[in-house]
């Protein structure tokens, strides 16, 4: 092997040598540089310029956009309910035309219950009451007023995935299957910040969240979250919360599955139990092998999926690729992504991107050398509390076949010899 026709990721040198030890080469020389990248001798005179490059640019904007020519970079629609209730449902991020470990705000996905209100900061109003000595109405603007903290934490819609649990594997791409995730960095005020201040009663175990929203979504856990990392959140990637993720304020629950980062949040109740509201007895609860259903699993697995290449996505030919993908854990970091070409039968870590962060989106990636043979890619993540991702058989025989929630088993792409890419159960 020719190491030194190898292109060098861009950056930090330590990322070419982990590139070059970790690299899957199944045979023969590298040679990417030569087929893709042709030596450019500028014009010094600019007459081969294109046009850009020699007419003054567009003005200022009071807000950017992407370029026109990503226009086609959207949220997957999901049907939901059609006309009857156009804002019930969920639209999806496309995974697999993303890169880096953070969702931009306008391609978080979306889940509505009964669509996204056009909340007026100036009446809205959050309550905290219940088990407290002193129950509290914050107002938007004494809310901005209070001491922040961020976190960067990935929202997962406990029905991610769930797709790939019915009898035969949906032909979709990545983020059409898997994109109810997107992950952020959250900005506002510590939960157990504004319950001291309330005062919690001896008694109170558990709290219940409600939104704003016509579906007055609301669910019910316990306090020990408010305690360890939840936050009233105001702010997404920087900037106010859009209205799709709840403005003016959502709960953050880092790492519980996404039902429970309760939008538009209006009212906290303290309360000695689970209220079982029917968002968490109608839904979300997990049918198990036995018949049992089980309430209340608010953690996510760890999981990861490749998001490139993937389903839909052609590979051109033999060569040089990047086998990159996201892993995550409800449970707090990812300590080890792995892939696999072969189906699961031989497997080589992947380089994790820094920083590695509690209970957010990681990206994972490794060179391949596909040498046109089909091949079948697949993932698998360990988080730091020793959780490792199952294999669809292992998955499949806890849960009841009708069970859709919390699908977090190894993801496979099967790569044809023609370079097409499908979605498969392995
Ligand atoms: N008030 C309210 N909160 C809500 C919902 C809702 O419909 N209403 N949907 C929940 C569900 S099921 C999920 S998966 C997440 C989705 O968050 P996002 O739309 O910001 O991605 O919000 C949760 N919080
Ligand atoms: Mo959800």
């Amino acid at each position: 092997m020719k190491t030194r026709k190898l292109p060098a990721p861009a950056g930090d040198p330590s990322d070419r040598r982990n590139f070059l030890k970790h690299g899957i080469v199944s045979a023969g020389a590298v040679a990417v540089g030569a087929a893709t990248a042709k030596a450019h001798a500028a014009d010094p005179i600019g007459k081969d310029f294109p046009a850009f490059s020699v007419t003054p640019g567009a003005p200022f904007r009071g807000y950017g956009q992407p370029s026109r020519h990503e226009e086609k970079v959207l949220r997957a629609l999901t049907p939901g309910y059609g006309a009857i209730a156009p804002g019930t449902g969920s639209s999806r991020t496309p995974l697999q035309t993303l890169n880096g470990a953070l969702t931009p705000s306008g391609l978080h996905f979306e889940r509505h219950h009964n669509g996204v209100p056009d909340i007026d900061p100036a009446q809205h109003k959050l309550l905290i009451h219940g088990l407290v000595k002193k129950p509290l109405v914050f107002t938007e603007a004494a809310l901005l007023r209070y001491p922040m903290v961020s976190r960067t934490a990935f929202v997962e819609c406990a029905g991610n995935s769930g797709a790939n649990t019915l009898p035969a594997a949906p032909q979709a791409n990545c983020g059409a299957i898997h994109g109810l995730l997107s992950g952020s960095e959250w900005t506002g005020v510590s939960l157990s910040l504004l319950l001291d201040e309330a005062g919690v009663e001896p008694g109170a175990k558990w709290f219940l969240a409600e939104g704003a929203d016509s579906a007055a979504m609301s669910r019910s856990m316990l306090l020990d979250k408010a305690y360890d990392d939840a936050i009233v959140a105001l702010y997404q990637n920087g900037e106010r919360i859009r209205p799709e993720q709840g403005y003016p304020m959502r709960l953050l629950v880092p790492g519980y599955q996404g039902n429970l980062n309760v939008k538009w949040l209006r009212r906290l109740e303290l309360t000695e139990g689970p209220t079982h509201t029917k968002d968490e007895t109608s839904k979300y609860s997990m049918l198990m092998r036995d018949g049992k259903a089980r309430q209340f699993m608010f953690e996510l697995g760890v999981k990861s999926v490749i998001t490139r290449p993937s389903g839909g996505l052609g590979m051109p030919g033999a060569g040089l690729y990047e086998i990159s993908g996201l892993a995550w854990s409800g449970a707090g970091r990812i300590v080890k992504a792995e892939v696999s070409i072969d189906g699961g039968t031989s497997w080589r870590e992947a380089v994790l991107q820094a920083p590695v962060l509690s209970k957010a989106l990681t990206r994972f990636r490794l060179p391949w050398q596909w040498n046109g043979s089909p091949a079948m890619l697949q993932s698998r993540a360990t988080d730091e509390k020793g959780n490792v991702q199952p294999a669809r058989a292992e998955w499949t025989a806890q849960y009841s076949a009708a069970n859709r929630y919390h699908n977090n088993m190894i993801q496979t792409w099967a790569v044809k010899a023609d370079g097409s890419i499908s979605n498969v159960y392995l």
